[in-house]
């Protein structure tokens, strides 16, 4: 972990991408290697991972509302979720040894409401500082998919949540912003094609992890 306040061996796993991208399922394989591994682990997700933290993701998801939430609601509530996620659940995880491979993270933020609404780094910084304390992932799996075919996997097993009904430029933007962050942040960041047979990405992702046993 490279917070300095928090410092464990353990590891902090996080994945990104545009929706249908393929995290919830390259997460859910890479956990059964893991498990092979006997690797003591806890899986979560934003916006959620909590009790509260779901109820927020709710709020900022499930309605379709006649109100456009403004954009600073938007990063308010999504960094509202994420104390309680830390606070209550990763943090505390890491401390007991574990790993914690979360589905979605403060990268989001950036790219969605970042990138994507066009609102400055700077501003989305000030508030990352003050509920994170410097805390990030130690690890970033970025699986990077053409916007048109992930919104059409997307399509294809749900209804779209309010954000997800977004004009495919807004996607067009949240992509370039995540791959803009995976150079700027190297050490970090690994970029996988989504658009690869599903095992081939988790047999990448699991050698990955391997590199940090
Ligand atoms: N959001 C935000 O704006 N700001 C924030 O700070 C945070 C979040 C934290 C919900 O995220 C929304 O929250 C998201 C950003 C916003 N919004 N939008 N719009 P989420 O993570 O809960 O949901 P998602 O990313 O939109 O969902 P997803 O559809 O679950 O994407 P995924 O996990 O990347 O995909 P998947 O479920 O693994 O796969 C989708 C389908 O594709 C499924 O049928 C798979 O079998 C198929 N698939 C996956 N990979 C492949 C490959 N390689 N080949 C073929 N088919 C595949």
């Amino acid at each position: 972990m490279t917070n300095s306040k928090c410092k464990t061996q353990n590891l902090f796993i996080t994945f990104e991408g545009i929706e249908g991208a393929g995290k919830s399922t390259v997460l859910k394989g890479i956990t059964e290697k893991l498990k092979e591994r006997k690797i003591d682990f806890i899986v979560t997700r934003e916006f959620g991972g909590t009790e509260i933290a779901e109820k927020i993701r709710e709020v900022l998801l499930n309605y379709h509302y006649a109100e456009k939430m403004c954009n600073d609601t938007e990063i308010l509530l999504a960094f509202a979720a994420r104390a309680q996620h830390l606070n209550n659940l990763i943090l505390p995880a890491l401390k007991a040894g574990k790993w914690v491979l979360c589905d979605r993270f403060t990268d989001t933020t950036y790219a969605y409401q970042g990138a994507g609404r066009i609102v400055s780094s700077e501003r989305i910084k000030i508030i990352e500082d003050w509920v994170q304390h410097g805390f990030k992932p130690d690890l970033t799996l970025l699986l990077d998919l053409d916007v048109n075919i992930g919104l059409e996997r997307v399509k294809k097993i749900r209804k779209l949540d309010r954000i997800e009904v977004e004009k495919s430029e807004f996607f067009e933007r949240v992509r370039s912003g995540y791959l803009e962050q995976s150079r700027n942040d190297p050490k970090r960041y690994r970029v996988l094609d989504g658009s690869k047979p599903l095992d081939n990405i988790i047999h990448e992702a699991v050698s990955i992890l391997d590199e940090f046993l």
